[in-house]
């Protein structure tokens, strides 16, 4: 049996958790927080089994890992009246989520 134990953004911590659930595996969220720039992120425990760690790693890597979004950008004559119902809808390139995953192999796993 592994441990899988993965940090991700927290704004992906919903769509990663239940893909998770909705695969069959049981998972625990963590409120974490990075050591280094002290932002709030997720971590994720997943107890399985040994051959179900490819499929963990793929859930993870699909709703978690690095990535570019595009979000909207409203340049600040855009937000004035003046600007009309026509402005243009903008969208910049903005790199979003990101993981970090450690497997630890499980020595004992007991519920009571
Ligand atoms: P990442 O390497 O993508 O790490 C994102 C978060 O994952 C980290 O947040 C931390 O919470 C966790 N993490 C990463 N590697 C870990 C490890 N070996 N053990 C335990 N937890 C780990 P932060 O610590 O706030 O780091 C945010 C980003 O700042 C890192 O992104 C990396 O790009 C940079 N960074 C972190 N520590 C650094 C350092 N000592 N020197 C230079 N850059 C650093």
């Amino acid at each position: 049996m592994k441990m899988v134990f993965a940090i991700i953004s927290k704004s992906d911590e919903d769509i990663t958790v239940t893909a998770l659930n909705e695969a069959g595996f049981f998972a625990t969220k963590l409120s974490s927080t990075g050591g280094f720039l002290k932002k709030t992120n997720t971590s994720i425990i997943v107890g399985t089994d040994d051959d179900k760690v490819p499929q963990v790693l793929d859930i993870l890597r699909r709703y978690a890992g690095k990535r570019i979004d595009e979000m909207p950008y409203v340049a600040p004559s855009m937000s004035r009246p003046s600007a009309g119902v026509g402005a243009p809808y903008v969208t910049v390139p903005t790199s979003a989520g990101g993981a970090t995953v450690f497997v630890l192999d499980v020595s004992a796993f007991e519920k009571f």
